[in-house]
């Protein structure tokens, strides 16, 4: 092995070693927060919108691993980079590693709920260790000489193809042959090996802890509603709101329709956290600031205190293609914005120019902003703490989220949400800074389910169905299409169990042997049919009609 080669591996080695540590201790004691989540999160804060955006919807999925793994990858190469250059100046190389740990420093101080001293202990001590185990592969293999690196030896190590390496001239072998320390090639492979491995193995175990047990590690586990959150018989919690179970009539039995509440488990994701705040609901609480007569900090059970309400609310995310999976529906606990906002001293007659806003923040000073009206115009905004029966789960804003029926998530429904700021018109939320449109209603649309594009079905009769949706104007009318549009069929449509939620139909198509492209589109309950005319989801929510060529034989 060349010895530039080998000085590099002792760098990315000492690297992964700090690495390894640092998620180690973090999966132990999340109050160290992971220094790779923080600073793949802050590059995707400070990504400018379009890029931002186009990765968004995949977060979560594809786009964070591989984020993640280019972080690692280039910061391994730096590492080494900077160890080659210790070789020649110490001071340089020492700097390197400072400018480092600062960026870590840094990332990591931008992460919520950490402990100050922990941290910085962590990170320091862990970068230390990494520098200890470089030098030592580096003096080891008589790289570098205990205690004695020369400054600017300049000249470039031509000499690396030789058997020695030069940047000592002779000292080198010396260093070999003195015995003491130094370690032969294959003994180099194996050291640096095995501090590899031991990097790696720290780093995974403290990812696993971080991901898999992180919920119970901070207490932040959710499980069942209790009937303290159901607005039961808690101490001093007022009178609750329960819905009934809905009625038969509200679903059609028609295989391919989604049903009518998604699963927690299957409810679409969308968020910008690389891994969810663990947050604990005993020490969480909210704010209610600005422009209201009464600004209150509510715990967790000042907020079980109001009186508690089942909504059925129906979500989706403006990044939802036609046709797309971004649009779910729950049954959310919770008690009313309204509510929460009379507590601080706001009524709909108080709304002023300075309170038009409405801000929720999250521990992950993610922010997303709606007209303060939005709470009492009959809609009934949540601020829900339970999801079909269930806890909030943390993926979905453990403890607390806002639900808002009729706004598009991004400028609703924060999740992890520690504070809601009632200001001026001017202040534009995360995604509005990012291009998309300051207010953000959802769209009617319509989806087809039973049928995906390029299936082939027998002739006969075949069951064109799905969901469509409008929240807060509800859905009148869906007609299916299997002419490309020239002609239209009234579909049958499931109960309405409320305007905010979607609502099924299914058209029984007779299907004869041929090629069809088939077409739905949705009117809502005021009569508005949904428009026929393709947008983009940026900057206002996709358009146009979901579209399926089928083959029928
Ligand atoms: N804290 C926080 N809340 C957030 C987001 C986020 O990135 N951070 N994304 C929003 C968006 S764009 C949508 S569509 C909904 C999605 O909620 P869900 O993941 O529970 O379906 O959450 C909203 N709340
Ligand atoms: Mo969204």
């Amino acid at each position: 092995m060349r010895s530039r080669f080998r000085t590099f591996i002792a760098g990315a080695v000492g690297m992964l070693v700090a690495f390894g540590i640092v998620e180690l201790v973090h999966g132990l004691y999340q109050i160290v927060p992971s220094v790779l989540v923080a600073v793949a999160q802050r590059i995707i804060q400070l990504t400018p919108g379009g890029l931002a955006t186009a990765g968004i919807a995949a977060v979560g999925k594809a786009a964070t691993p591989i984020l993640v793994s280019v972080i690692v990858i280039l910061t391994l190469l730096l590492a080494g980079f900077l160890a080659y250059l210790s070789l020649r100046s110490r001071t340089i190389a020492l700097v390197g590693v400072a400018v480092l740990a600062a960026v870590a420093l840094a990332a990591a101080f931008t992460e919520p709920f950490i402990a100050p001293v922990a941290t910085v202990l962590t990170i320091v001590g862990a970068i230390g260790i990494g520098v200890g185990v470089t030098a030592f592969l580096l003096r080891a293999s008589g790289l570098l000489e205990r205690g004695s690196a020369p400054e600017a030896a300049g000249g470039a190590t031509e000499g690396s193809e030789q058997p020695a390496p030069q940047p000592f001239e002779g000292r080198s072998r010396e260093a070999h042959s003195r015995g003491g320390i130094a370690v032969s090639r294959r003994n180099f492979v194996v050291v640096s090996g095995a501090a590899a491995v031991a990097g790696l193995t720290a780093g995974g175990v403290g990812r696993l802890l971080a991901t898999e047990k992180g919920a119970s590690v901070a207490g932040s586990e959710s499980g069942p509603l209790q009937p303290s959150q159901r607005g039961g018989a808690a101490t001093g919690s007022s009178a609750s709101e329960t819905l009934p179970e809905p009625p038969a009539e509200a679903s059609l039995d028609v295989e391919g329709i989604p049903p009518l509440f998604t699963p927690n488990g299957d409810f679409y994701l969308i968020d910008t956290a690389i891994s969810s705040p663990r947050i604990n609901r005993d020490s969480w609480t909210l704010n209610i600031n600005g422009a209201v007569d009464n600004p209150i900090e509510l715990s967790y059970d000042d907020l079980l205190g109001l009186p508690t309400v089942e909504r059925d609310i129906t979500l989706s995310c403006i990044s939802n293609e036609v046709g797309g999976g971004l649009v779910s529906n729950a049954r959310w606990t919770g008690v009313l914005l309204s509510d929460v906002l009379n507590e601080a001293g706001l009524s709909q007659d108080k709304i002023s120019s300075s309170s038009e806003q409405l801000v929720g923040r999250s521990v992950d000073d993610w922010t997303a902003g709606f007209p303060t009206d939005a709470a009492f115009d009959g809609r009934e905004a949540l601020v829900a703490f339970g999801m079909n029966g269930e806890e909030l789960p943390l993926k979905h804003g453990y403890p607390v989220r806002l639900v808002v029926p009729g706004l598009y998530g991004y400028v609703s429904a924060t999740k992890w949400l520690m504070e809601i700021e009632l200001t001026d018109w001017g202040f534009d939320a995360y995604w509005i800074k990012r291009g998309w449109s300051k207010e953000g209603p959802i769209l009617t649309q319509s989806r087809i389910d039973t049928v995906s594009d390029g299936d082939t079905v027998s002739a006969g009769t075949v069951p064109i169905g799905g969901v469509a949706w409008a929240p807060t104007r509800g859905i009148s009318n869906v007609e299916v299409s299997t002419d490309d549009g020239e002609t239209w069929n009234e579909a049958t449509l499931a109960a309405q169990l409320d305007v905010d939620v979607w609502r099924q139909y299914v058209y029984y198509w007779e299907a004869e042997p041929g090629e069809y492209t088939l077409k739905v589109r949705a009117t809502d309950g005021e009569g508005e049919t949904q428009t026929e005319e393709e947008a983009t989801p940026i900057p206002s929510g996709a358009t146009g009609y979901h579209t399926v060529e089928v083959t029928v034989e």
